[in-house]
Parts: C-alpha cells; sequence; structure tokens
C-alpha cells in the first residue's frame, strides 16, 4: 500500500492527502518532520536528502517534492481530468502549479512566519510590510485567473493544480491580512467545497 511520510499539518503534506483523497486511493501516513519523527536520521536522508516532509513509498520506489508527487499519483491513476494529457492543458496545470512552488511560495515567506507563526526573529515592520504587498499582488494574480475562468486555476474544471493553489488561498485567508477586494477567490473556495478532501485536507483552519 501507499506510504505517506510526513505530518498531517504541514501544508505540503496535505497536498498529497488531499490528492490520494481526490483519486480515492488508500493509504498508510507516519508522523516524520519537526516535532515528529526526525528527518535528519541517515535512514530517513537516505529517503529525502533534503530532510523534508512529504516522502510516500510506493513498493521499492519513493518519491519527494510534493508537486512531483501528486503529479506521480495522478499518472499512476491515469487521473487524466485532473492531469489531462493534451500538451496544452497539461502545460496551463503545470504552469499554476511551478508558480505556486516558486514564486507564490517565496511571496509569503517573512510576512507568514511573522503573522501567522509569530516567530519572534521575523518581527521587522517594514518586512513584513514588504512581503504582505508581495503576497496581495500574487494573490491578484490568482484573482484575475479566477475571474476569467470562472471555475478552476486551471480552467473550468477542478484540477491538480487545485490543491497546491487551494492551499496556498487556505494560508492567505488564515492570515490576518487584509482579504477584501477578491470575490472571485472566496467564490473559488465555495466551489471548493464539492471536492473530496477539501475539508478534511485544505479549508480546516490550518494555515
Ligand atoms: N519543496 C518541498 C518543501 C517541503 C517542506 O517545506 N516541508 C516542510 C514541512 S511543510 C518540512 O519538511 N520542514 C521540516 C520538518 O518539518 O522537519 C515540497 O514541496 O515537498
Amino acid at each position: 500500500m501507499l506510504q505517506i511520510l510526513g505530518k498531517a499539518s504541514s501544508v505540503n503534506v496535505r497536498k498529497v492527502l488531499w490528492a490520494c483523497a481526490e483519486l480515492d486511493l488508500a493509504f498508510t501516513r507516519e508522523d516524520w518532520g519537526s516535532g515528529f519523527r526526525p528527518t535528519s536520521t541517515p535512514a530517513s536522508l537516505a529517503l529525502n536528502p533534503n530532510a523534508m516532509v512529504p516522502v510516500i513509498r510506493d513498493g521499492d520506489f519513493a518519491l519527494w517534492e510534493s508537486n512531483t508527487i501528486i503529479r506521480y499519483l495522478a499518472n499512476r491513476e491515469n487521473a487524466t481530468h485532473l492531469y489531462p494529457t493534451a500538451a496544452p492543458a497539461r502545460a496551463r496545470v503545470d504552469q499554476w502549479m511551478d508558480w505556486q512552488a516558486t514564486d507564490l511560495n517565496k511571496s509569503w515567506t517573512y510576512a507568514f512566519l511573522a503573522l501567522t507563526r509569530r516567530q519572534p526573529d521575523y518581527q521587522d515592520p517594514e518586512q513584513i510590510a514588504q512581503f504582505s504587498t508581495a503576497w496581495t499582488r500574487h494573490m491578484a494574480v490568482i484573482e484575475g485567473q479566477l475571474e476569467r475562468t470562472g471555475g478552476f486555476i486551471a480552467g473550468a474544471s477542478f484540477t491538480l493544480a487545485d490543491i497546491p493553489i487551494g492551499l496556498s488561498v487556505n494560508r492567505w485567508l488564515e492570515t490576518p491580512l487584509a482579504h477584501e477586494g477578491f470575490p472571485a477567490t472566496l467564490a473559488y473556495m465555495e466551489r471548493m467545497r464539492r471536492q473530496p478532501g477539501y475539508a478534511d485536507y485544505c479549508r480546516n483552519g490550518t494555515p
């Protein structure tokens, strides 16, 4: 059976849990990562040299990097409704997933650690303001795309890209920032309620 290594509170682990719900995949999970089993042991580093979660084991095959893992699971299940095979449609899904993992992810770091995690080393007001502005600018890109599609991030229907984007929107909603002026994003999160796993793994209040 598919094995997921990673604590369920981790946003990146929750991408994998949510994908399993969409794919109706059975799995077992072990709590790894800070606060649980350390990822710095030789056995863990052999699975992921980055000392991070999530990691999956599928028989003899081990894989790390959350967005790659959910692509792998969709491919393994031939779930073309989540990860289409036509080149333009697939590229559109990849585009939003890659943007989430790079630009969007980078935009929130300081503000998230300051405002949500309340870490004492991240309380410089100037940095908080700069990162909050950058995060909001990235959220405006999501808002614009959702205004255009009227559905989901890569088009009319739910795809793999909505998993990392949905979790990112949830993180933004759970962070004390101004959320006014994002009606398409709020409507999107309402639409997402119909997705299996959304309640448990995305909009469950965990940023
Ligand atoms: N790019 C990686 C990032 C993974 C990551 O940042 N994982 C965090 C948890 S969300 C982690 O493992 N932190 C160290 C720990 O918990 O021990 C991915 O998307 O899988």
